[in-house]
């Protein structure tokens, strides 16, 4: 992925395949080659007729996306928001995974949500309560503490000033071919897939130095 326009779609880090049988193999085609793309081709667009946003990252454009023109401002936060939300979520998915968090990210979220069964839990309902489209979310909040939030769309926690550590998409286009309606079902075989190493990574990037 390039830091700014012309933004490019680059191979996920493993096989389409690589998730099953939790995620299928054609849901993970059609995710990053079909929908991902999409989004990446729109930013694209919109950023072509603008060179002063050309040499912006992806961060930059989502954040400042209310300082910009009226006349782009929803096509760079809805396409920036599903090109970061997506990557995000291809970039902490692994197979095989840890059966549950590794590393200081561990002891966090036991401090943060009593166990990690505890934070299934919550994490499974809060997805489970998106209505319509979205993703839940693991995140550091300003004051350095873990907390789990929805958001709608293709909106980012970026926005609101937090660090995302995970996340996962509940579109349905992300387990309907598969799981069909039944999103319970798609959340429970995400877990088996959730890549904890590069979660706990994104948290202690949050505290540079620190660990
Ligand atoms: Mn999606």
């Amino acid at each position: 992925m390039n830091g700014h326009y012309k933004f490019v779609n680059t191979p996920l880090p493993y096989a389409f395949e690589a998730m099953e049988p939790y995620i299928d193999k054609k849901a993970m085609y059609l995710h990053h080659d079909k929908h991902l793309q999409t989004y990446i081709d729109n930013l694209n667009r919109t950023l072509s007729n603008h060179p002063e946003l050309q040499n912006w990252t992806l961060e930059q454009l989502i954040i400042n996306a209310p300082c910009l023109p009226k006349e782009i401002r929803s096509d760079i936060k809805n396409n920036g928001g599903g090109v970061f939300n997506h990557q995000f979520y291809f970039s902490n998915l692994a197979n095989p995974a840890f059966p549950q968090p590794v590393g200081i990210l561990a002891q966090a979220m036991e401090n943060a949500f009593g166990s990690y069964p505890s934070f299934r839990n919550q994490f499974k309902e809060a997805a489970l309560s998106v209505f319509g489209s979205g993703y839940a979310w693991l995140v550091v909040n300003a004051a350095g503490q873990l907390g789990i939030l929805t958001t709608k769309n293709q909106d980012t926690p970026l926005e609101m000033g937090l660090v995302p550590v995970l996340n996962i998409d509940v579109w349905e286009h992300a387990y309907y071919l598969k799981h069909y309606n039944l999103r319970a079902d798609y959340i429970d075989d995400w877990f088996h897939v959730v890549n904890w190493e590069q979660a706990s990574q994104n948290y202690t990037h949050c505290f540079p130095g620190l660990f």
